[in-house]
């Protein structure tokens, strides 16, 4: 069963009500946001906007992993993340990660931050141990291929029930190397080496997820949004992310990452407060 709380780096976080993660990708090429907080004060700009907003943690990436991205250096990658995290450090909300580099991440730890957010579930060799020698949480996540080939040709037998497999494995790997279940959250991966239906039969089916951890779900502005909505530039998902963020929680889900933190708090907040009469009812 899901933990109510959630140790990560300096934090200890409730997980009662769900919490917000704003995206903050330091890279050209994101899908949506690329290009835009590449320099330290644009990022800080940004930063402290999604915090204005409502947001509960931050999430850095140096690496767009959206489908055909191109391979960036280690050092790139390092080199993109690090001066944020440097301005970000001593802000009152957890600080991610979003990496699936082990040095990346050694990186980014020394410099003390409070979540490793891994599209890779810690299978780069030594991030296991990378991540069990500090007190960070991680996010272990499922993909299918790499994000040069996962959009090619998906195939599951049945998709909710290997993606839970893959994640019970790997949440037993993290185990067994040293990091406790008090720091571990799950993530399917939404547009990770799958269709438009098997991201949505995970979203009907997320609750199964959140048996292993609490669940980190990321739909924010995605493809499987734009297939049924019409929709094809990213920045006009933002109803769409917004149902689909709600329906992650009600289906589950300790944490959404989103582009969108205001829209998804009001969004959030209607739902928590009929949840509330409910309760007193
Ligand atoms: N999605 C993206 C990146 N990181 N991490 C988790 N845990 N779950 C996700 O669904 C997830 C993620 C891709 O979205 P984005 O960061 O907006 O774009 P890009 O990969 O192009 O930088």
């Amino acid at each position: 069963m899901s933990a109510a709380t959630l140790h990560a780096g300096r934090f200890v976080l409730s997980l009662q009500r769900p919490l917000i993660m704003g995206i903050l990708n330091v890279t050209p090429d994101s899908f949506s946001d690329g290009g835009r907080y590449l320099l330290p004060d644009a990022a800080r700009a940004r930063a402290e906007a999604m915090l204005a907003e409502g947001a509960d943690l931050l999430d850095i990436g140096g690496e767009s992993t959206r489908p055909n991205a191109p391979l960036v250096s280690e050092q790139e990658e390092i080199d993109r993340v690090l001066p944020v995290l440097e301005a970000l450090r001593d802000y009152p909300v957890p600080i991610s990660l979003d990496t699936r580099r082990t040095a990346v991440m050694r990186a980014g730890l020394a410099l003390g931050v409070d979540l490793i957010n891994d599209v890779a579930a810690l299978e780069d060799e030594g991030a296991i141990a990378a991540v069990a020698a500090s007190s960070a949480a991680v996010c272990l996540m499922h993909k299918q291929g790499t994000p040069q080939t996962m959009q090619q040709a998906p195939q599951y037998r049945d998709v909710v029930a290997e993606v839970i497999d893959y994640l019970a494995a790997r949440a037993h790997a993290a185990l067994a190397g040293g990091i406790a279940a008090s720091r571990l959250l799950v993530d399917p991966g939404f547009g990770f080496g799958k269709t438009v239906e098997h991201n949505y039969a995970l979203l009907a089916r997320l609750g199964e997820c959140a048996r292993l951890a609490p669940v980190l779900a990321g739909l924010s502005r995605k493809s499987m949004l734009g297939a049924v909505t019409g929709q094809d530039v990213p920045a006009r998902r933002v109803a769409a992310s917004v149902a689909a963020a709600l329906l992650a929680c009600q289906h589950g889900a300790a944490i959404v990452r989103v582009h969108d933190v205001a829209e998804t708090r009001d969004a959030l907040a209607v739902w928590q407060a009929m949840r509330a009469t409910q309760r007193a009812c």
